[in-house]
């Protein structure tokens, strides 16, 4: 089946000879490659290896944690600890950076979410793991979360892999956004998707209906306006996606375009929204962008927000450049019409 494609190792050879760079982030991206194989294999095999259910315990989020949730956690940091690129990892299931044994120790930061979407891993529905590479900062040894705290614009490469129908892997680094999908019998991402883009106009959106009472007005105007269709001022009719796992969401948008919204409401506001900026918000954007979409809170380009704190949330609304444009000039406007 994967005849004579080229594999993502064979990609990343040859984008670090395209960029005359050093072939440190080839083989960091293959330890993360290995990583998201492993945690495809667990979900794919569900109960067989019993990744459903629960731990009983909580991440820092307050959030219940998944079997999966845990075990992927674990897979990210052993498969990315003993390879000698890095200088520490940052992940939602864990309070503080992960340090790296100073024999191990490179020059690259990596953050992640392991099992993004885990509520719906029990009922069977795409779940995804999020990716985002940082330098290190010059002459820190041990990072400690400050030296995390950049801006997505500081991003070297960032992906996500969504274990859905077939396991794919999309990752930029800075020079577009490819697709690769995994062949199981012969346990390698094979490249399938070159230079994906998002068209700029969309007739499909996501967010979560339920959360409608506790939107802001440019929100609730622009969500008013798409279920009005053609008798209203869009003029056209639209539809409605809601998958509860922003990596299959945000996957349908790189595939066909569309608009994906956890703007920031009354229900999140305390704690600056659902989202997490530097290992969801900002990866993503990165792709978003490469892919020739937006990414915003609203009111600010998420991949220049300065990080306060490593698991900061914020409101996101990225997608389809001329609907995103549109969310934001009624953010700027502040009323609904
Ligand atoms: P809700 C999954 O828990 C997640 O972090 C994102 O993947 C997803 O888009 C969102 O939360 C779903 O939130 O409130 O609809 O359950």
């Amino acid at each position: 089946m994967s005849g004579y494609r080229t594999t993502l190792t064979h990609f990343l050879i040859e984008e670090q000879r395209r960029r005359q760079g050093e072939g440190v982030l080839t083989l960091l991206l293959a330890d993360v490659m290995t990583a998201c194989k492993r945690i495809s294999d667990l979900v794919d095999h569900g109960e067989l290896a019993g990744a459903l259910g629960t731990m009983g315990t909580e991440n820092v989020q307050g959030e219940v944690q998944k079997k999966l949730d845990v075990q992927s956690n674990e897979l990210f940091k052993f498969c990315n600890t003993i390879g000698g690129h890095l200088a520490g990892m940052a992940s939602e299931e864990e309070d503080d950076v992960v340090t790296v044994p100073a024999e191990y120790r490179g020059r690259y930061l990596l953050l992640f979410d392991p099992l993004d979407g885990s509520s719906n891993i029990d009922v069977n529905v795409s779940v995804g793991s999020i990716f985002s590479i940082l330098r290190c900062p010059d002459g820190i040894e041990q990072p400690t979360a400050e030296d995390f705290l950049q801006p997505g614009v500081e991003q070297v490469c960032a992906g996500y892999t969504v274990y859905g129908p077939s396991t794919m892997l999309v990752l930029t680094t800075g020079n577009g956004v490819h697709g690769f999908t995994m062949d199981r019998n012969v346990g390698e991402f094979f490249y399938t998707h070159e230079n994906m883009t998002i068209p700029a106009d969309t007739q499909e959106f996501a967010i979560n209906m339920s959360n409608m009472r506790h939107w802001e007005a440019p929100v609730r105007r622009y969500i008013e306006e798409c279920l009005a269709g053609k008798t209203g001022p869009r003029e056209k009719d639209f539809n409605m996606r809601w998958v509860a796992s922003m990596v299959a969401d945000v996957h349908r948008i790189m595939t066909r375009g569309g608009v994906f919204m956890y703007p920031m409401c009354d229900k999140t506001r305390e704690k600056g929204g659902k989202l997490r900026l530097m290992y969801e918000a900002n990866p993503m954007s990165f792709i978003i962008e490469q892919a020739g979409g937006v990414s915003s809170t609203g009111r600010e380009r998420i991949m220049e927000v300065q990080p306060k704190e490593l698991h900061q949330r914020v409101p996101v609304i990225l997608g389809s450049k001329n609907e995103i444009d549109r969310i934001v000039s009624y953010h700027s406007e502040g009323t609904e019409k």
